[in-house]
């Protein structure tokens, strides 16, 4: 089997690219290991930012979240009790939109599935090769039988665990990461959201966050340790610590209802340089990870392949390199304003285990500034809902 581009992984970075590079005319092959009930069911992200839902506009894939989707123009920020809100639509003219990534990927497979973008499920064991010379190829099990794909170039869309990035030889690449001493325990609940807006929380107890999917059902999560286990946290022990944290007024809208998909997810902060390897690229979690503090995580990987589908394209049809080539420093430009974004806000937010007082006052006035600064607020808006990408 032949094609022009591999692309490992079917995420959103792997399936935005597919549709990208479908609609450019270069022929592309997806392999993902699981099923897409699988890839579907993963609860994650919740914030597009609108050059993500202008993508799904590009692409045709919209219909839905324009209906569906819930376009805020500000979030707030509860601390000690006090309650803000950054107006992204007064200081930016921009907004977010609140649509879960479950519902991205459906809107995405379906797509794929009536335009024909070939996507090969359950394929076990996939492995690039000769991405450093003129034959790149990636291999695969599927039903007990071996097979091999050989293409003009392989991009590793298969997230921080996958393969892609772990074929690079050791030496070739340079990593940057911190990992952070806490995790988020997060929740869904078939309740009406405690405010119409997201609302960051940070309390000496502990970070919270009230975000949300619809109007009947919420998503929550509390800073938690490593070391603990959900079944810890029966709903009730869960309820009473969020609204502590939440502070009596922003936990003032908080509807208490069973919950389900009680998780922790760690956080990291992670970026490989360059984002590209001979013949092998590297798009989204593959290649950085954010805490997801900021909501940058989903975003971030679409920049990347609006900005790889581009060079892809320029290079099928023109023979040219130059896109590329730059391909690396043009998305990293990108991936390191929302790691500096992800990473402040994580810090401004959370306690740290062994933080001191002073560490903790430091934050207090740093968010007594952020409430009652007008050009404080504009950085954060101006990052919070999404930088431009880097002009060629
Ligand atoms: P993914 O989503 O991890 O997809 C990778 C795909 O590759 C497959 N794969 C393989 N396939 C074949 N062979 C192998 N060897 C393979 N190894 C892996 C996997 O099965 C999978 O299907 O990476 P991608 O596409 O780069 O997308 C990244 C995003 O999923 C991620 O950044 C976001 O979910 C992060 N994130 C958020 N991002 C936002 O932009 N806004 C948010 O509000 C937001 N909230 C979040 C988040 C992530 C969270 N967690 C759980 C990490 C909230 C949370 C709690
Ligand atoms: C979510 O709704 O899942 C969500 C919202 C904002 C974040 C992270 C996750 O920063």
């Amino acid at each position: 089997m032949r094609t022009q581009v591999a692309i490992i992984g079917a995420g959103p970075a792997g399936l935005f690219l597919a549709h990208l590079l479908s609609q450019a005319g270069v022929a592309a092959v997806v392999l993902e290991q699981k099923t897409r009930a699988y890839v579907e069911s993963r609860v994650r992200a919740g914030v597009l930012e609108s050059i993500t839902v202008a993508l799904m506009g590009c692409l045709g894939v919209d219909e839905r979240v324009r209906r569906e989707g819930l376009v805020h123009t500000g979030v707030n920020i509860a601390h000690q009790g006090d309650l803000f809100r950054v107006d992204f639509a007064a200081l930016t003219g921009g907004a977010i939109t609140v649509y879960g990534q479950q519902e991205v990927m459906k809107d995405l497979f379906d797509a794929a599935e009536a335009r024909e973008v070939p996507i090969v499920f359950e394929a076990e064991q996939v492995q690039p090769h000769g991405f450093e010379g003129p034959a790149p190829h990636v291999t695969w099990r599927k039903d007990g039988r071996e097979h091999r794909l050989d293409c003009d170039v392989i991009v590793g869309c298969d997230g921080f665990h996958g393969v892609s990035r772990a074929a690079i030889p050791a030496g070739a690449l340079r990593l940057y990461e911190r990992v952070y001493p806490f995790g988020w325990l997060g929740i869904l609940a078939d309740v009406p959201p405690a405010s119409n807006e997201l609302i960051y929380c940070s309390d000496a107890r502990g970070f919270a966050l009230a975000s949300m999917r619809s109007a009947t059902r919420s998503r929550y999560y509390i800073q938690c340790g490593l070391d603990e286990q959900p079944e810890a946290w029966p709903d009730d022990r869960f309820w009473d610590e969020l609204c502590v944290r939440m502070g009596e007024r922003a936990a003032a809208g908080v509807v208490r209802g069973p919950a389900f998909e009680k998780t922790i997810a760690p956080l990291r902060s992670f970026v490989a340089e360059p984002m590209r390897h001979g013949r092998l690229f590297l798009a989204g979690d593959a290649a950085h990870i954010v805490p997801p503090t900021g909501a940058k995580g989903l975003n971030l990987a679409v920049c990347d392949v609006i900005v790889l589908a581009e060079a892809l394209a320029e290079h099928f049809t023109q023979g040219s390199e130059a896109g590329l080539s730059a391909y690396s420093e043009r998305a990293l430009a990108r991936v390191w304003a929302a790691e500096r974004f992800s990473w402040w806000f994580t810090r401004l937010t959370h306690r740290f285990p062994g933080g001191d007082d002073f560490e903790r006052k430091l934050c207090l006035a740093e968010l007594d500034h952020l409430r009652g600064s007008r050009s404080a607020q504009t950085v954060f808006a101006e990052n919070y809902v999404g930088l431009p990408i880097k002009a060629p």
